[in-house]
């Protein structure tokens, strides 16, 4: 494949823009190579600069559930552009989006919008501690909820990928309250909340982490989380950033029957523009201001487009739901990888799946790490050369888009055979 014009490209991002990229996760740090710089999408496409056609399995690292300019999507931002792009004003559009957020997940009660998953999972946990009075806040080594000063320790992602989960810059003050403790681990969870439960403030998980890979919770700790919040006075977040409306319409909460008292959301709730949101019990949610004390704001939060792209995206997903489609797929994939994959193994939950380039099961973030990521980069490759467009790391989630069909999959496993053959 030709890359001449990708290549110019990063060379000239590369003068002004730090790393030619503007984030990390796209810099193909954890591949090698340099990244191909895209010209337009086409449903369950990528097309770059220098005209390589690509199969999509990244739809934007997981908004993109409906494939590339949907065109119930493209209509509804265009209409909405028509009438202005902001107006540092309330719109009729941001309560019709918080309806059919607070119908699809009940656990959500109030919702307040934000512009970045990161905005959200930040907000999250100021009105955690607002709400509590108390500063502790538990996260999972290879979770990541966006780049939280607090949150960036043993950080997912491409943290990870890049080999920084815990950030130069973070002063020790930003996360001296931050206890990391490791995914799974029900007896680490046990003790932190016998030694510190009363300052504990809240637990912040991926319910099903993206993250470090696709790795999935057992039932004991899901349950043991929500019992031990519950009894200690502590909020329990779930960041359905990327599970959110992908995993189910309720996302993993309705997967796993659980409620969490607040819940972080991003990506596919804006359908590729820029919007968080931040939701959950309303005597919780009553305290951000003004309703109450606690701060935050933001300029563009609930802008008019997004909230146009992110309601087509949900108002589709609720009259075509996908799902039982994108299981047939997804296991139609991993039951296809797994075949041909002899020093591999596919995860997955649903729409969501990682080839792990490891011989165990990835059950934490130490499993993870233990990846063969040099190999999961030769293979990223070989499949880009093939046409497979992959996530550019090997810890992080591949999205089925409600776009992909059975021919895809098969020429997805064709690839895939001839790639395993040469890595
Ligand atoms: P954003 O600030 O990137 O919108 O959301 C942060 C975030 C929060 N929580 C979860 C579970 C997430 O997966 C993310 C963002 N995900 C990464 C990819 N794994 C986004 C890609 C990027 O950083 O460029």
């Amino acid at each position: 494949m030709n890359h001449t014009k990708s290549i110019q490209a990063f060379a000239r991002a590369c003068q002004l823009i730090p790393g030619g990229v503007n984030s990390p996760a796209r810099a193909f740090g954890g591949v090698g190579g340099q990244p191909i710089f895209i010209a337009k999408g086409d449903g369950a496409h990528l097309i770059d600069v220098d005209g390589n056609r690509y199969l999509d399995y990244c739809g934007s690292w997981g908004p993109l559930i409906l494939g590339h300019a949907h065109p119930r999507v493209v209509k509804a931002v265009n209409e909405a552009m028509a009438n202005g792009a902001s107006f540092g004003a309330p719109t009729e559009l941001e309560t019709q989006l918080a309806e059919l957020i607070t119908r699809l997940m009940p656990s959500i009660e109030m919702v307040r919008m934000v512009s970045s998953g990161t905005e959200a999972a930040m907000s999250a946990i100021r009105l955690a501690r607002g709400y509590t009075g108390r500063d502790v806040i538990v996260k999972f080594a290879g979770c990541y909820h966006g780049h939280v000063d607090s949150l960036l320790v043993s950080a997912g992602s491409s943290a990870t990928t890049l080999g920084v989960p815990t950030s130069p810059g973070v002063p020790k003050g930003c996360t001296q309250d931050t206890l990391v403790l490791r995914y799974n681990d029900v007896a680490a969870l046990q003790e932190a909340f016998k030694g510190k439960g009363d300052q504990i403030a809240g637990v912040i998980l991926e319910p099903v982490v993206g993250n470090m890979g696709l790795v999935t919770p057992t039932n004991e700790f899901l349950s043991e989380l929500r019992r031990l919040t519950q009894h200690h006075g502590a909020l329990l977040i779930y960041d359905e950033v990327m599970t959110g409306f992908r995993l189910a319409p309720g996302g993993a909460q309705q997967l796993h029957q659980m409620k969490p008292d607040l819940t972080v959301l991003g990506k596919i709730v804006g359908g590729g523009l820029p919007v968080g949101a931040y939701g959950g019990r309303a005597d919780v949610m009553k305290k951000i201001m003004p309703a109450g004390p606690v701060f935050q704001a933001g300029t563009l939060s609930g802008n008019p487009l997004a909230m146009a792209a992110g309601l087509a995206t949900l108002e589709e997903l609720r009259d075509r739901p996908p799902y039982e489609r994108l299981e047939k797929l997804g296991a139609m994939l991993e039951a296809g990888l797994g075949a041909v994959a002899k020093t591999a193994r596919v995860q997955r939950v649903g729409s969501m799946w990682t080839l792990f380039f490891n011989p165990d099961p990835v059950v934490d973030y130490d499993g993870a790490k233990k990846s063969d990521a040099a190999k999961f980069g030769r293979f990223f490759w070989a499949m880009l050369e093939r046409g497979i467009y992959l996530p550019c790391s090997q810890f992080e989630a591949a999205f089925l888009m409600s776009v992909h069909t059975e021919d895809h999959i098969r020429q997805t496993l064709a690839a895939a055979t001839e790639a395993l053959a040469v890595i």
